[in-house]
C-alpha cells in the first residue's frame, strides 16, 4: 500500500468534489465495518489501522465539505455533529481513559479522501507531536 503522503499527493491530483471510496462505502457498495450509523452519519474502522482502535466518522452527505478548509457557515451544524458523534463512540468503543481526534486536510496534512472525515484513535498512549 502507497505510504499516506504519497496517497495524499495521488488524490490532490484528482477533481477533489469528484466522488470518493467514501460513497461507496455509504452506499454499501463495498463492505466496511460499522460501528455507527444514523440519519446523518456514518462510522466505520479504518482498513488501515494507525491504532487498536482507529474510526472514521463521515457525513452521509458530503454538500462540498471535501475537507475541513472548504467549510462555510451551513456546514456548522454537521462539523458538530461528527465531532459529538465522534464522542459517542469513543464510549462505545470504551476509550475512558482518552483518545485523539484528527481531521487531515489537503496534501500538506495528509489528507487522502476528499469526503471530510473524522478519525477517531485509541487503545494506545499518544505521542506529541504529532508527525
Ligand atoms: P486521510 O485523512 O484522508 O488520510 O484518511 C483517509 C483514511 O481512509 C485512511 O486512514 C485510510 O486508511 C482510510 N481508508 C479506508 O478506511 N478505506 C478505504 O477503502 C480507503 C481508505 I481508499
Amino acid at each position: 500500500m502507497a505510504s499516506e503522503k504519497e496517497a495524499a499527493l495521488a488524490a490532490a491530483a484528482t477533481p477533489s468534489d469528484a466522488p470518493t471510496i467514501f460513497d461507496k462505502i455509504i452506499k454499501k457498495e463495498i463492505p466496511s465495518t460499522i460501528v455507527y450509523e444514523d440519519d446523518k452519519v456514518l462510522a466505520f474502522r479504518d482498513i488501515n489501522p494507525q491504532a487498536p482502535t482507529h474510526i472514521l466518522i463521515i457525513p452521509k452527505v458530503k454538500d462540498g465539505l471535501t475537507g475541513l478548509s472548504k467549510a462555510e457557515e451551513r456546514h456548522c451544524e454537521i462539523l458538530g455533529y461528527l465531532l459529538y458523534t465522534a464522542k459517542l463512540v469513543a464510549k462505545q468503543e470504551g476509550l475512558d481513559d482518552g483518545f485523539r481526534i484528527v481531521i487531515n486536510d489537503g496534501p500538506k496534512g495528509c489528507q487522502s479522501v476528499y469526503h471530510i472525515h473524522v478519525h477517531l484513535l485509541g487503545g494506545r498512549q499518544m505521542t506529541w507531536p504529532a508527525g
